[in-house]
């Protein structure tokens, strides 16, 4: 089996049949053997339309499920019965053109590992979309990329539409929430190279949107549950975190000296500021930046990470008298210092201080092309 198509189902009875037809339209021209896997959810009758179609269609197959909802949960089940070498997923609703199945194909058989079409790459559009869904979604994929550094290079990391090589996923475990199952398969997936070709997500001619709140909070859930299994991203994450637990080591250690032990305010301050920075640097070295070498070496990490948290404390007091001469007041200016240089300093912290550690997980090398639809069209006809 070459290619697996996986469509996931939801009340989508008025879609299957002109669906199928333009995806037997689109494939039939490229003499390979392919399959359409359903897995429906649905409550209406398009299980009937599907079983009636699955009868007369020996490329379509339905799994029918009662016991278990959700988009992303679907594909996976369809990635397991799933025969084809090539996995390709799409929506029923026909928001998804099967006019690009030979593109995704041709680029999948020519060696990529994962292929999406894109609704933002030159010559796409999401035109399908209200202007609110429109908004939602940009936000969706700003955190996401923000989050998970592999998204980052991915133009349309939420899309729906996407193929890829069987080996992808293969000894992977799936484990989604909610919708967005490229992002599991970006994040958890074995592939070094990704290609976007360019599409029109065009608006529903039959249907609803079956897209709500409660799928927005749960790909928020998603991001939270990939962030925390994922080294590299939870790396930030943590910093901020032990930063944070500095405050309370300082204002502890301050209050013990000054109150306590009735030493001098400035002595106190400057004690309980340098065993902050010593709290901080053995967290971060023990749990942010983890590795074999973790305790050793702190004769030159040490020095560094202190010499870079006081460049901070310094920008953080610039960036506060910078925004009070434009009459941003002092604690909302503080703020924007403390944000200023807690990106900065875990930036240096991660290509200075624990550059080795840094060095190895960066070594990914995933490449990620483009191309507009026209090239992916021309391509499709010609072959070259
Ligand atoms: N199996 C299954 N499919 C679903 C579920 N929710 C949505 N779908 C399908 O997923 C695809 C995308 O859903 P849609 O409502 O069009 O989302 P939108 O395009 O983002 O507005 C469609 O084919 C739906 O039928 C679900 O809970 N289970
Ligand atoms: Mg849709």
């Amino acid at each position: 089996m070459d290619v697996s198509l996986i469509i996931p189902t939801y009340n989508e009875k008025d879609n299957i049949h002109p669906l199928v037809e333009r995806i037997h339209r689109a494939m039939g021209s490229l003499g390979i053997a392919y399959e359409i896997w359903f897995v429906d959810d649905s409550t209406d009758d398009t299980v009937a339309v599907l079983r009636d179609l699955e009868r007369a269609d020996p490329a379509v197959h339905v799994f029918h499920r009662e016991h278990e909802r959700g988009l992303a949960s679907a594909v996976v089940r369809g990635f397991e019965r799933a025969k084809g070498r090539f996995l390709v997923v799409m929506d029923a609703d026909l928001q998804h053109p099967p006019e690009l199945l030979p593109a995704i194909y041709e680029r999948l058989s020519s060696g990529i590992d994962v292929v999406i079409p894109s609704r933002f790459v030159e010559g796409g559009s999401d035109g399908g979309l209200g202007p609110m869904r429109k908004l939602i979604s940009w936000t969706a994929r700003i955190i996401g990329q923000l989050a998970l550094h592999r998204l980052r290079k991915i133009s349309d990391c939420t899309s729906g539409f996407f193929g890829l090589r069987r080996d992808v996923i293969e000894g992977v475990e799936l484990n989604p929430i909610g919708w967005k199952i490229l992002i599991e398969v970006l994040v958890k997936g074995h592939y070094r190279s990704v290609h976007e070709i360019a599409y029109e997500f065009l608006a529903r001619d039959f249907g609803e949107s079956k897209m709500s709140l409660k799928e927005q909070w749960n790909y928020f859930r998603h991001l939270v549950r990939l962030v925390s299994q994922s080294p590299k991203d939870r790396r930030f994450f943590l910093f901020c975190l032990i930063g944070l637990s500095g405050v309370v080591v300082n204002e502890t250690v301050l209050t013990i000296l000054w109150y306590g032990l009735h030493l001098r305010d400035t002595v106190a301050s400057v004690v309980a500021s340098c065993v902050a920075m010593l709290n901080n640097y053995i967290w971060n070295d023990r749990v942010t930046w983890r590795s074999e070498s973790s305790g050793r070496g702190w004769g030159r990490k040490l020095p560094v990470f202190v010499g870079i948290s006081l460049v901070g404390v310094a920008m953080t007091t610039l960036v506060m008298r910078f925004c009070e001469r434009f009459g941003v007041p002092v604690p909302i200016g503080q703020a924007l210092g403390i944000v200023v240089s807690t990106v900065w300093s875990y930036w240096m912290n991660s290509r200075v201080t624990w550059r080795n550690i840094e060095r190895e997980s960066r070594q990914e090398g995933i490449v990620v092309t483009r191309e507009s639809v026209q090239e992916a069209l021309v391509r499709a006809k010609t072959g070259v």
